[in-house]
């Protein structure tokens, strides 16, 4: 039986996985956990800081945990603002759920990298599985660390351990945590109180999107797939959609026609510029059947009705 940890079910992809984890598997067997505590009331959860491997480890046992969904880090626009932080934080935790699976404890592990593994040396579009990898932010690096750690701890130790390399994710039930992405999920809701919006990326820088609801589902159906049919043990791309905030606004223009947006390029936008404007994800596709739903106009549609629901 599975019996599932959630590290970092607070934030932005955790808070919709813990939902379809619970679907699936009933409450009892999805723990949440959390540096903070969460917004709502949870009897599953549990407060760690997964730095601690002591603590990360009596939790484990606590509840007989065999499979983790690792996804506390610090993301691009914040890493900036705390170098050192951020690569203490995004490799200790890493590492110390990749030891619970050396020892046996843990079976099975899916932990997010990101197209931020890329750099200003890749191809722009199409950007390839094994295109050169050369960040330039101490997110990406950390990004790009995490997945050799991944696939060394997968043949040295043989640890089942599964990753994608996610795009920008857009979602509405909880914040983004500070990334380079956003501006995609900000907009929306300025456009839905009326208000105008100042995007910190130049209205012509296209980056690769998905809806959380692709997100979660390539993150199940990579976790669900059989080991002997999985090529890459570093991080599968993963793509769905591309759009730049012009090509957004003019989308949301359609459903709340007086949108005004003002472009006020900060340093993001030099992160943005480092990174694809689209993905090659044949792998992901071949391997494992991995298929988007959402592209930008079911992207904008979902948004502003769920948006709008809120009001
Ligand atoms: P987020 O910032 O919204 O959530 C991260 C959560 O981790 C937060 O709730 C935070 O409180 C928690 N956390 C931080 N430090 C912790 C610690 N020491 N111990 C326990 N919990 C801690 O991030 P997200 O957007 O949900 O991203 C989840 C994962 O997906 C990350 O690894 C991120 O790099 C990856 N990813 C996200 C995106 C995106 O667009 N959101 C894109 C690519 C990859
Ligand atoms: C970010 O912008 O940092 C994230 C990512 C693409 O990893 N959304």
């Amino acid at each position: 039986m599975k019996k599932i940890l959630i590290i970092g079910s607070n934030g932005q992809l955790g808070t919709e996985l813990l939902t379809s984890l619970r679907d699936k598997y009933g409450s009892k067997n999805v723990i949440s956990s959390d540096i903070n505590d969460p917004s709502n009331k949870d009897a599953y959860f549990e407060k760690i800081d997964a730095r601690e491997a002591l603590s990360l480890t009596s939790i484990v046992e606590k509840y007989k945990i065999n499979h983790i969904y690792h996804l506390a880090a610090i993301l691009s626009a914040n890493g900036e603002l705390n170098p050192i932080l951020s690569w203490e934080l995004n490799m200790k935790t890493l590492l110390n759920v990749l030891e619970l699976g050396r020892k046996g404890i843990i079976e099975r592990i899916f932990w997010p990298s990101s197209i931020a593994v890329f750099g200003r040396d890749a191809p722009k579009d199409y950007t390839g599985q094994n295109a050169v990898t050369n960040p330039s932010t101490v997110y990406g690096i950390s990004k790009l660390a995490g997945e050799k750690w991944c696939q060394y701890y997968f043949e040295k130790f043989g640890v089942d351990v599964r990753s994608i390399r996610y795009p920008g994710l857009i979602s509405h039930k909880a914040q983004p945590g500070g990334g380079t992405t956003d501006y995609a999920i900000d907009i929306f809701f300025k456009a839905i109180s009326g208000k105008s919006y100042d995007c910190f990326l130049h209205e012509d820088t296209s980056l690769p999107m998905m809806y959380i609801d692709d997100a979660v589902k390539g993150a199940l159906m990579l976790m669900e797939a059989p080991s002997q049919k999985l090529s890459i043990r570093t991080s599968y791309n993963l793509n769905a959609t591309s759009f730049s905030p012009a090509e957004l606004t003019a989308e949301i223009k359609k459903h709340i026609d007086g949108l005004r947006v003002q472009y006020k390029p900060d340093y993001r936008q030099l992160i943005a510029e480092t990174w694809p404007r689209s993905i090659d994800d044949e792998s992901a596709r071949s391997d494992w059947g991995w298929k988007e739903a959402f592209g930008l106009p079911q992207i904008t549609s979902e948004m502003i009705s769920a948006l709008r629901m809120k009001k």
